[in-house]
């Protein structure tokens, strides 16, 4: 009985647990938009083709940064980023990034307040748009309703062509409510069938 039990929790546990590298990517047709932030002025760009940045497509590795891309060059790195809501809280393991190669880009994510996701893009040596991946380590998965990227120093010219997050949906209270209820109901049909005996 114990035992059996146990294996119940232990279930419901991994029917909860967040985070495997085949998790879906959340950002899949959400709608991404340029935001602007601290002092700074724009000296080019063209954001025409911000909806590509979420349609799930990479260009071919190494195509020119303003082919095909959302391109910006601010007068300060930070002067601008590319934001996605996520409609609703999701759970997040990993992300996959195409974007210029020779800078570093920073994601934010907003889980009630703004923070800054402790592992950076890196930059790569290579030209044009490269496809980067961030992986969380196990049991530092975030939890998030919008994210932002920015690029980090490098050469003050700075492009983006996908952004993908992987990750599930954070459970409504109302189902570990339903799992608990369920495995109580479970443990009292063998208690009684256990008195029945
Ligand atoms: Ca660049
Ligand atoms: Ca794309």
């Amino acid at each position: 009985m114990k035992r059996f039990l146990g294996a119940l929790v232990a279930t419901a546990c991994i029917a909860a647990s967040p985070a495997q590298a085949t998790d879906p990517n959340v950002l899949l047709g959400k709608s991404a938009s340029a935001v602007l932030f601290g002092s700074g002025s724009l000296t080019g760009g063209d954001f025409s083709l911000v909806d590509t940045l979420t349609d799930g497509n990479f260009l071919a590795e190494q195509t020119n940064w303003q082919t095909g891309t959302v391109w910006w060059q601010p007068s300060s790195a930070n002067f601008l980023g590319i934001q996605i809501d996520l409609g609703g809280s999701f759970i997040l393991s990993a992300f996959k990034v195409q974007v210029d190669n020779n800078e570093n880009y920073r994601f934010e994510y907003f889980d009630g307040t703004w923070n800054s996701l402790a592992s950076q893009v890196p930059g790569v040596i290579g030209f044009g748009m490269m496809t980067r991946d961030v992986v969380l380590a196990p049991g530092s998965e975030i939890v998030a309703s919008a994210l932002r990227l920015f690029p980090l120093g490098g050469d003050g010219a700075y492009a983006a062509s996908e952004i993908q997050a992987f990750g599930v949906p954070v459970p409504e209270p109302g189902t570990y409510l339903m799992m608990l209820a369920g495995i109580g109901f479970l443990g009292f049909m063998v208690r009684r069938r256990i008195s029945w005996r």
